[in-house]
């Protein structure tokens, strides 16, 4: 999608703050944090809207749950725990419609 934000930042021609790579996947750092950390964790693949993911995806949105994991690793959040969130169009309150999850930590976090 070539007016997509996040597809130009999979395709490097924004930069971002990358926190993890491989060829199906990237996590990024939010450049608005709502948390002590606040990274954003995407399929490369443009997919819409959590609404918009089909039968032929289940297989990368179940590897998508292993970034988180390998990430939460990383960001040595994975003992203490964190918060995924998917925003899912409007009153989801969606910005970017490239599917995303948020993945919140570093603290306690707010119920
Ligand atoms: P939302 O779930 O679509 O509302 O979240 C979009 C997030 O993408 C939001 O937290 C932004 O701060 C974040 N973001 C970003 O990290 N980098 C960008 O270039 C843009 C948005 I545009």
């Amino acid at each position: 999608m070539s007016d997509c934000i996040f597809c130009k930042i999979v395709d490097g021609e924004i930069p971002a703050n990358k926190v993890y790579e491989d060829e199906h996947f990237l996590a990024f750092h939010d450049i608005r944090p709502k948390a002590k950390i606040h990274v954003l964790v995407i399929p490369k693949k443009h997919i819409p809207t959590f609404m918009d993911i089909q039968e032929e995806d289940l297989t990368l949105i179940g590897k998508l749950h292993q970034v988180i994991q390998t990430v939460a690793k990383k960001l040595e959040i994975d003992e203490t725990g964190f918060r995924v969130i998917n925003n899912c169009k409007e009153h989801g309150g969606q910005e970017v419609y490239h599917l995303h999850y948020h993945v919140l930590g570093g603290e306690k976090l707010p119920i």
